[in-house]
């Protein structure tokens, strides 16, 4: 077999904390990473976790031009590292979902005509009539969505539409915020991007498409016609088709890379930029994940995703459009209260140190003698519910846990709940089931233990933590040859295979089925008490 090591595809990821980046070469070894972090690498943007947490506490937002500064910033880091540009034959990316950036009336022009001796911060300070991109952490919605709701008749109707009921972070009520409390900036937008659309678009240097899978999550496409719905956009805000352009397969090739880039970094002209689409469509692709198989993606947020050919849309969890294969689909469930929560319980239990707080799990037994903790930080999605709830074995509540303890009831409460609502959307653990584990916190063995024993199935990991990076670096592989009938599967068949991590204990099952029923009681009676 020729090795194509000559060429290389790239992979980017616009995440929450941090800009990342993986290079693959023809063989689809990994042969460059490299990555910004937004507070520490950018510090003039002052975001903590990337965002500002706004004085309400519900709304949140990023900077957009720490984002474009990130995309120099990489670049620049890339070339120091000897990073030889004139390889890449494609390049896609993926971005955290559901945020959005508003372009200002003009500047399709500007991002055409780049200078090609600017960086592209100083060449686009005036290009946004937003400057504060709102971001998924926000929920600073709700009035919004019970309107778009109630105007489609329903939680139930709007998901049969669009994969979701109504979400806070979904773009349709961030747009509909910004339309009635800022008109003028929505009036002086000419395009609505996603963050994947708007990272497509600065290496384009034009406006690039929204996907079909990330735009699945906006509350604004029909997931089975792939249009946007015009009931949607009616009840969002005046003249959005016209700000959205038609949403594109996953697969696309957008155009060639900008001059821009040719011109100062020594891509070659014909390198094609394909569509970008969000974070977690993008670990799907990374991880090659297969029907039955359960993906568990441990970042910012936590995200449990699965592959599904029969979409049934209900008011929890989401289904958007399958990022490699158009006749599929994808369910997913986030989490706000993810690696944030656990560094906070690492802060608070072990001194800020990783390695205790793994001892601390291998210290502990399954199933905690019964403990049971729900730790809400933020308003979590699904329940929709805040706060810091502890119970002893006979579900009764108590005010603390020794930190071992609270150590275990977090990660065991984080796992028990993901099982529970995947299971609510009819996924069952059947012999052979693989957890497949990515994101930052699958690098820590003792979680994927409580993972793997609360699921009783094994784990896998893959090399790389980046899955959405690498999953985007082999969409842009796929998509110079899916035009030719060539499926993803076969493109990334001699892909680094998932490594075993971890396998469950054998009396898991035994533990976790009763603490299974018992969190699903409990996680019900601290929603009645918050909505109380
Ligand atoms: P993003 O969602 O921004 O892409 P990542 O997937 O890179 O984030 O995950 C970042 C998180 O990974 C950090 O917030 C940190 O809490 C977590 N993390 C990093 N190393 C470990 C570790 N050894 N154990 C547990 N969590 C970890
Ligand atoms: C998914 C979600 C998050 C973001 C950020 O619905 O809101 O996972 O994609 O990672």
């Amino acid at each position: 077999m020729t090795t194509l090591t000559n060429s290389c595809y790239l992979g980017f990821d616009f995440s929450t904390q941090q800009l990342k980046v993986v290079a693959i070469d023809g063989n689809l070894q990994v042969i460059h990473q490299n990555n910004v972090q937004f507070d520490s690498d950018l510090p003039a943007f002052r975001t903590q976790g990337g965002v500002h947490v706004h004085g309400d506490g519900l709304t949140v937002t990023s900077p957009v031009h720490m984002w474009v500064k990130a995309l120099d910033l990489i670049l620049e880091k890339m070339k120091n590292a000897g990073f030889d540009f004139s390889c890449v034959k494609a390049i896609s990316g993926s971005g955290q979902q559901h945020g959005s950036v508003y372009w200002k009336n003009g500047t399709r022009t500007s991002l055409q005509l780049l200078d090609p001796d600017r960086d592209l911060h100083s060449l686009l300070q005036d290009s946004f009539a937003v400057l504060d991109s709102p971001v998924w952490m926000d929920s600073s919605t709700v009035k919004q969505c019970q309107y778009l709701e109630s105007a489609v008749g329903g939680a139930q109707q709007l998901a049969d539409i669009t994969g979701s009921r109504a979400y806070e972070r979904f773009t349709s009520s961030q747009i509909a915020k910004i339309h009635q409390l800022q008109p003028n900036k929505y009036n002086e937008t000419e395009r609505i991007s996603l963050v994947s659309s708007f990272a497509a678009s600065l290496f384009l240097g034009d406006y690039a498409a929204i996907d079909y899978s990330d735009g699945s999550g906006m509350n604004l496409m029909d997931i089975f016609t792939k249009q946007w719905s015009l009931p949607c956009l009616k009840a969002t805000a005046p003249m959005l088709a016209a700000k959205l352009c038609d949403p594109t397969p996953s697969t696309a090739l957008l155009g060639s890379i900008s001059s821009y880039f040719v011109k100062r970094f020594g891509f070659p002209e014909h390198c094609k930029v394909v569509a970008f689409t969000g974070d977690n469509p993008g670990s799907l692709a990374g991880m090659r994940l297969q029907e039955g198989d359960i993906a568990v993606s441990l970042g910012t947020s936590d995200t449990v995703f699965l592959w599904i050919t029969e979409p049934r849309p209900a008011v929890e969890g989401h289904i958007f459009c399958n990022p490699v294969d158009c006749s599929s689909y994808m369910a997913l469930i986030c989490y706000k209260n993810g690696s944030l929560t656990r560094e906070r319980i690492r802060n608070e239990c072990s001194g800020g140190s990783w390695e205790s707080f793994s001892s601390a799990l291998w210290s502990t037994p399954m199933g905690n003698n019964g403990s049971i903790g729900i730790y809400f930080d933020v308003v979590e999605i699904i329940p929709p519910a805040i706060g810091i709830y502890r119970f002893d074995q006979h579900d009764k509540r108590v005010d603390a846990f020794t930190r071992e303890v609270e150590i275990r009831a977090l990660v065991e409460g984080q796992f028990l709940a993901k099982r529970v609502h995947a299971q609510k959307l009819g996924y069952r653990i059947i012999p052979g089931t693989k957890v497949l584990a990515t994101g930052g916190a699958s690098s820590n063995k003792a979680i994927l233990q409580v993972l793997s024993d609360v699921f009783n199935a094994p784990v896998y990991t893959i090399d790389v933590a980046n899955s959405a990076c690498l999953g985007s670096a082999f969409r842009a592989m796929h998509a110079l040859v899916a035009g030719k009938g060539v499926s993803f599967t076969d493109t990334v068949r001699g892909a680094a295979a998932a490594q075993l991590a971890v396998r469950p204990n054998p009396s898991a099952e035994e533990v976790y089925g009763p603490l299974l029923k018992r969190y699903a009681g409990l996680e019900a009676r601290v929603l009645m008490t918050t909505t109380q």
